[in-house]
């Protein structure tokens, strides 16, 4: 049916919310991995994006913090930002936005009783799944950190839901270690790291691999040996790497996981690697606002560079209006819009839900544009174009159905 300015929006936003996801990164892992799923209100307030919003709008020391149990650690965040502060950052906006999708009204209840309430409501990662419309996702899993990895010892959990990548960042951050650890895990074979990457893929099956870098260590990946093996590695196994680019770690270390912030990158550097492993797939973020226009052009001058997602800082709704109109703009919609970076299962909902809210009326501008232009749009090229964006761009460039 050619649809018209009249009823297009209605149409769209039932698309939208109808589509299923597939989350190309996120920190979650399957409810059978024991100390590694979280979920939660608890859980959900002690996200570190909270925990650095509490550490910096209050003088509470980190360490301190740190040192209570996760329900002090949340009722805490609970008191400070939402009771005696107004919760209008993205992150506390994140917790209502949960809460109202799952009827909790919160007038004057304590911490504890909002607690049971919704602990009632979401009981396993399946609920969240559900009310997130997320069909599988994509976990970030550590090959060097063994009792984590240990994940893919089991097999009572469903890798349909919930497939692997292969996290690298800690043959950057400390190469002698890993090297000692693949040793260990191959007896000592020639070209150990890639063997072990080998032997963790015929485990795992991972969809990609994945790096975060900044200007400090992205010659790493020219000068090193290793990685120009592990780039063949992963051209022969036809996976991307995916580049996560500007963190610089430990910004304040006291803060722990919060305590990460954003360092430089040189983008030059980038396209000099699209054009020295042409056969290399890479899917790239970043996260500083002042590289986005640069990396839009550059994903215009490499097939094998794909952009994904509002990485961490980008996720903001003010930012994500203005750089997803200049990807459209630039790319029309050959790039992967959004990605969640959940930690916490629950976040699955609000992050997803933050992003359509945005998604809906930026689309649809460009369809009534296309409309006064007389080109007929139909509820079929709305299901296409929805479908290549939530999920179909993602997965036919890591080669999944
Ligand atoms: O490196 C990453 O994958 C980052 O997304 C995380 O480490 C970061 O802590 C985060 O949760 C951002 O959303
Ligand atoms: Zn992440």
């Amino acid at each position: 049916m050619i649809l018209s300015s009249d009823n297009i929006s209605n149409t769209l936003l039932n698309i939208i919310n109808g589509t299923p996801i597939f989350d190309l990164h996120t920190h979650l892992f399957p409810p059978k991995h024991e100390g590694y799923f979280l979920l939660g209100f608890k859980n959900l307030l002690n996200y570190h994006y909270l925990i650095a919003e509490l550490l910096t709008a209050t003088n509470i020391d980190a360490s301190t913090f740190y040192s209570y149990n996760d329900e002090k650690k949340a009722s805490l965040i609970w008191n400070e930002l939402f009771e005696k502060r107004t919760p209008v950052s993205e992150a506390c906006a994140g917790v209502l936005s949960i809460l109202k999708e799952l009827k909790i009204v919160i007038n004057n209840k304590s911490f504890l009783s909002i607690c049971d309430e919704y602990d009632n409501k979401i009981q396993s990662d399946k609920n969240v799944l559900e009310l997130s419309n997320v069909s599988s996702l994509v976990m970030t899993n550590n090959p060097f950190d063994l009792d984590e990895w240990s994940l893919f010892n089991t097999n009572d959990w469903n890798k349909k839901i919930y497939l692997a990548s292969l996290r690298l960042d800690d043959i950057i951050v400390d190469y002698e270690e890993t090297l000692k650890k693949a040793k260990d895990q191959t007896s000592n074979q020639e070209n150990t790291i890639v063997t072990y990457l080998e032997k963790c893929y015929s485990q795992s099956y991972p969809v990609y691999a994945a790096v975060s870098l900044n200007l400090d260590t992205f010659h790493t990946i020219f000068k090193d040996t290793i990685w120009k093996d592990i780039l063949v590695w992963l051209e022969n196994k036809n996976l991307p790497l995916s580049l996560m680019l500007g963190v610089k770690r430990a910004v304040n270390k006291d803060f722990g996981l919060a305590g990460d912030g954003i360092g430089d990158i040189n983008l030059k550097e980038l396209s000099n690697l699209c054009n020295s492993f042409p056969k290399n797939k890479f899917l790239v973020t970043c996260l500083s606002l002042n590289d986005q226009h640069e990396l839009t052009v550059l994903a215009r001058k490499h097939p094998n560079l794909k952009i994904f997602g509002f990485w961490w800082f980008m996720n903001q709704p003010t930012i994500i209006k203005q750089i997803l109109k200049m990807r459209i703009d630039m790319l029309g919609f050959s790039f992967i819009p959004q990605h969640s970076d959940a930690r916490v299962s629950d976040q699955l909902i609000y992050k997803w839900s933050h992003f359509k809210k945005i998604l809906h009326p930026i689309l649809l501008e460009y369809y009534q544009d296309l409309l006064d232009k007389n080109f007929p749009i139909s509820e079929n090229i709305l299901h296409r174009d929805i479908d290549s964006l939530l999920s179909g761009n993602a997965k036919k460039y890591l080669g999944i159905k």
